[in-house]
C-alpha cells in the first residue's frame, strides 16, 4: 500500500508537475507580459502625464519667458537706440562735412546773369552759400525795372538794354526775395524771385 501510495503520489506529483509546468509558464508569461505591457503603458501614461505636467510647467515658464521676451524687446529698443545714435553720429558727420564744404566754399564769388522783363526775373531762383560774394548782372529786356534785395541792401534801377551789376556778400543764411522796385505795369507787384543762402 505504501508503494502504491508512493507511486500514486509520485505519479500525481509528476502529473501535477507536468501539467503545472507547462501551464504555469504560460500563466506566468501572459500575466507578466500583460503586466509588463500594462506596466509600460502605465509607465508611458505616467511619463505622458509627467510630460504633460512638465508642459504645464513650461507654461509657467512661458509666463516667465514673457518678461524675457520683453527684455529682448528692450534689447531691440537698445538696438534701435544704437541705430539712432549711429544715425545721429552720421548726421553730425554730414553736418560737419557740410560745414567743411561751406567753409571751403565761403570765399567763392558767384556770378549770375539775370534778365528782367514784364513781369518776371530769369532765373527766378538764385542759390548761393553763406559767405559767398554774389555778383548779379541784371538786364531789362523791355521797360524800366528795379532789382531789390532788402536784406542785403541791394536796390538797382534798370534801364532797358543796359546791364547793371549788383554785388553783395551773402553773410546770412535764409530765403530772401529779390523783386522789382520800379513800377512797371500790371504785374509789377508780383515780379519777384528767390535768393537762397545756404
Ligand atoms: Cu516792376
Amino acid at each position: 500500500m505504501k508503494k502504491l501510495l508512493l507511486l500514486l503520489t509520485l505519479v500525481g506529483i509528476l502529473a501535477l508537475s507536468g501539467c503545472l509546468e507547462p501551464d504555469l509558464p504560460e500563466v506566468e508569461e501572459l500575466p507578466e507580459a500583460e503586466v509588463t505591457e500594462e506596466g509600460e503603458d502605465l509607465s508611458e501614461d505616467t511619463v505622458i502625464v509627467e510630460e504633460e505636467g512638465e508642459v504645464e510647467v513650461p507654461d509657467d515658464v512661458v509666463v516667465e519667458d514673457d518678461p524675457v521676451e520683453e527684455v529682448e524687446v528692450d534689447d531691440s529698443l537698445l538696438v534701435e537706440e544704437e541705430a539712432a545714435a549711429e544715425e545721429q553720429v552720421e548726421e553730425a558727420a554730414q553736418e560737419e562735412e557740410v560745414e567743411a564744404e561751406t567753409e571751403v566754399v565761403t570765399p567763392a564769388v558767384r556770378t549770375f546773369d539775370v534778365t528782367a522783363e514784364q513781369w518776371t526775373f530769369t532765373p527766378s531762383t538764385i542759390k548761393v552759400n553763406e559767405g559767398d560774394t554774389v555778383v548779379i548782372n541784371v538786364t531789362s529786356n523791355d521797360v524800366d525795372h528795379g532789382f531789390k534785395i532788402t536784406e542785403f541792401g541791394v536796390d538797382a534801377y534798370l534801364k532797358p538794354g543796359i546791364t547793371t551789376t549788383v554785388q553783395f556778400v551773402a553773410d546770412q543764411k535764409g530765403t530772401f526775395s529779390f523783386f522789382c522796385s520800379v513800377s512797371c505795369g500790371l504785374g509789377h507787384a508780383n515780379m519777384s524771385g528767390t535768393l537762397i543762402v545756404e
